[in-house]
Order: structure tokens, then C-alpha cells, then sequence
């Protein structure tokens, strides 16, 4: 049997690049390679871990299936589905966490970063964010999970947790491996130090952005001192940035950009990077635009994945509380 793929994306608000560079597309690729069992699930239980209006989050859930399905992810091909509909991601959560010490969860770079920028609401769900998403994992026996660099560290922690529950109750869990592409992290526009992120719209460039919008903001992006287009994280942190955009869309190495640049100035290497951007977004906006109008068939998908997802979901969920010792005839 082919090894198991899972991912997921919460239902926050509209996708930018970021999430589509650093993981939609390689969820794409790593579907079309039919070299995995794929699982791509929309993370609604996750996305309660912050602020929301219970209005808007259907309107939000149905987005992110329409980005799976209009960026490639076919439901003939992979399983797509809702988290909240499989009761067994909240069971295993909570049965892990009594695994899961507190010292460890403390030290997670996305908890201290959402507990500073969301201060007034720093929820247990947020510290127990990792937990939850190794259960996600665990109870599809994914071997594999495409992710941005900012996940990477509560993989590492979802091994761990694996690697404990297996010593102390036998085999039971696969150790997962994130899958990284080059645009690991795709930077805010305004602010190269900091991670584009839904939550901070004003750096962010939304897959839905039309043509006028995504040339404006790339002209306005920040820039580094200088003019050449090179790339170096340190001392040209913006422009290096950049360059990674247009390397992701274009599938090139970040050597091969500067290359093609290597005579031209910023003006120049913008304009053509948004022209890029525009070109590159083009068959998903034309194929969401065909999808909005049928939501119908949409929810239909969400409907099957979420009965085969659940049927995996209950059987493994079954295997955990027998290792356990919770099932009695
Ligand atoms: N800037 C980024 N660069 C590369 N990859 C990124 N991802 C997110 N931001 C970047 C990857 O996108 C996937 C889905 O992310 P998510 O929606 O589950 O949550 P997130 O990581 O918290 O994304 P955001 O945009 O920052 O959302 P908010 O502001 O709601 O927290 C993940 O694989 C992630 O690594």
C-alpha cells in the first residue's frame, strides 16, 4: 500500500501565496505524483483557537474547499474533507494529551507568537494546538505531511509524542516527516522579518487578488538598499523575499532568478514578478470563479470525503483505545 499524506488549512480567512508557495501547490504536485494516499482536510476545530464570527466561518470552511478544488486537489485522486466531522480528531486529541507534558507545549514558537499578538484571548485550544494536529496526523497513518517551515516544530513534537505512546502501549502511531518545498516561508510584503500570514492582511497577497491589485502591491512591497536583485536573507532580507516568490511560481532556483536579473534593477524584477503572479493565478481564479456557482456539488464533495476520512478515523481511533485498555465487550 502506497504511504499516507496529510495536510490541512484553517479556515481563516482568504489564502495568500504564502499558503498556497508553501503548501496548496505542493499538495497539488504531491497528489499528481500517485505516489501517496492523500488526505487534505480544512482545519475548522484549529481555526477556533483565535477571534471569529460564528457567521462567518461556513462562508470560510467553504472557501478553503473551493482553493483545494480550483488550485487541482482532486477529489478522484484524494480525500478531502472537514475536521469538525470526524469526532475521532477531538477524542485522540484529548487521549493524547495525557501525554503530551505542559513543557513541552509551552515552548512552541506559534504559542508564544499568537499568545503576544492575541494577548486578551490566549485559550487552552492555542496551547494545545499541536496536539490536536498530531492527531490529525496519527489517525491516518500519514508517513508524510506537506507543511510550511512554521509547522515544522510541532511535527517534531508529533514524533515525539509518537515515539512515548509506542514505547509505552506498543507500536501504534508512524512517526510523521514534514515535506518542505523551497518556499518554506514566504515573508509579509511590508515586513520581511515577519511571516505573511492571513492575520495580517496588510502584507499579505490573497490568491483572489485581480491583476491591478497584485501590480499595486508589488510595486509597493518593501525593497532593501541597493538595486541588485540578488538573493541574501541577511543582508537583503525583502528583495530576497521576492526573489523566492518569483523562484516558487516559476519553479526555478532562487540562483537561476538572479541570473535572469542579473543586469536589471528592482523596477525591473518587480514588474515582471507581478506579471508572473498574475499569469501563474490565472487558472485557479478562472476555475473558482466556475466553482463558486457550484456550491452545491462542492458540498457534495466535503460529504464523501468526510465518510471515507471518517471511516479511516474510526478505525484507528478503535485500535488506540484498545492499546489502552478502554474497550470493553
Ligand atoms: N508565510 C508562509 N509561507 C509559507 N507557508 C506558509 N503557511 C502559512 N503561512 C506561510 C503554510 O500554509 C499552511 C496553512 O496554514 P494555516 O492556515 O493552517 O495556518 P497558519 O500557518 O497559521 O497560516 P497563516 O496564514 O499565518 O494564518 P493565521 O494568520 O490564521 O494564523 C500551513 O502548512 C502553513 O505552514
Amino acid at each position: 500500500m502506497k504511504p499516507a499524506l496529510i495536510s490541512g488549512i484553517q479556515p481563516t480567512g482568504k489564502l495568500h501565496i504564502g499558503n498556497y508557495l508553501g503548501s496548496l501547490k505542493n499538495f497539488v504536485e504531491l497528489q499528481n505524483s500517485e505516489k501517496y494516499r492523500c488526505y487534505f482536510f480544512i482545519a475548522d476545530l484549529h481555526s477556533l483557537t483565535e477571534d471569529f464570527d460564528p457567521k462567518e466561518k461556513p462562508g470560510q470552511i467553504l472557501t478553503v474547499a473551493l482553493d483545494y478544488l480550483s488550485a487541482g486537489i482532486d477529489p478522484k485522486k484524494s480525500i478531502v474533507f472537514v475536521q469538525s466531522k470526524i469526532p475521532a480528531h477531538s477524542e485522540l486529541a484529548i487521549i493524547l494529551n495525557n501525554f503530551s507534558p505542559t513543557g513541552e507545549l509551552k515552548r512552541m514558537t506559534q504559542f508564544k507568537d499568537k499568545s503576544e499578538r492575541q494577548a486578551e484571548n490566549v485559550n487552552m485550544g492555542l496551547f494545545d494546538y499541536p496536539v490536536l494536529m498530531a492527531s490529525d496526523v496519527f489517525l491516518y497513518d500519514a508517513a508524510v505531511v506537506p507543511v510550511g517551515e512554521d509547522q515544522v516544530q510541532h511535527l517534531e513534537l508529533a514524533r515525539t509524542l509518537a515515539r512515548r505512546f509506542n514505547n509505552k502501549f506498543g507500536k501504534t502511531f508512524m512517526e510523521p516527516k514534514p515535506f518542505l518545498t523551497e518556499a518554506k516561508r514566504i515573508m509579509s510584503l511590508d515586513n520581511p522579518e515577519k511571516k505573511m500570514s492571513k492575520s495580517s492582511p496588510a502584507g499579505c497577497l490573497f490568491l483572489d487578488d485581480e491583476p491591478e491589485t497584485i501590480r499595486e502591491k508589488i510595486k509597493r512591497a518593501v525593497t532593501d538598499s541597493g538595486h541588485e536583485v540578488k538573493c541574501d536573507p541577511e543582508s537583503k532580507p525583502a528583495i530576497s523575499n521576492l526573489i523566492r516568490i518569483y523562484a516558487g511560481f516559476m519553479n526555478e532556483t532562487t540562483e537561476i532568478v538572479e541570473k535572469k536579473f542579473k543586469n536589471k534593477g528592482y523596477g525591473d524584477f518587480k514588474k515582471d514578478l507581478a506579471e508572473t503572479i498574475i499569469r501563474s493565478l490565472t487558472p485557479f481564479q478562472k476555475k473558482k470563479k466556475e466553482l463558486i456557482k457550484k456550491s452545491a456539488a462542492v458540498k457534495k464533495v466535503l460529504a464523501a470525503g468526510n465518510r471515507k476520512a471518517g471511516m479511516v478515523a474510526g478505525q484507528k481511533i478503535e485500535e488506540v483505545k484498545e492499546q489502552l485498555g478502554l474497550s470493553i465487550d
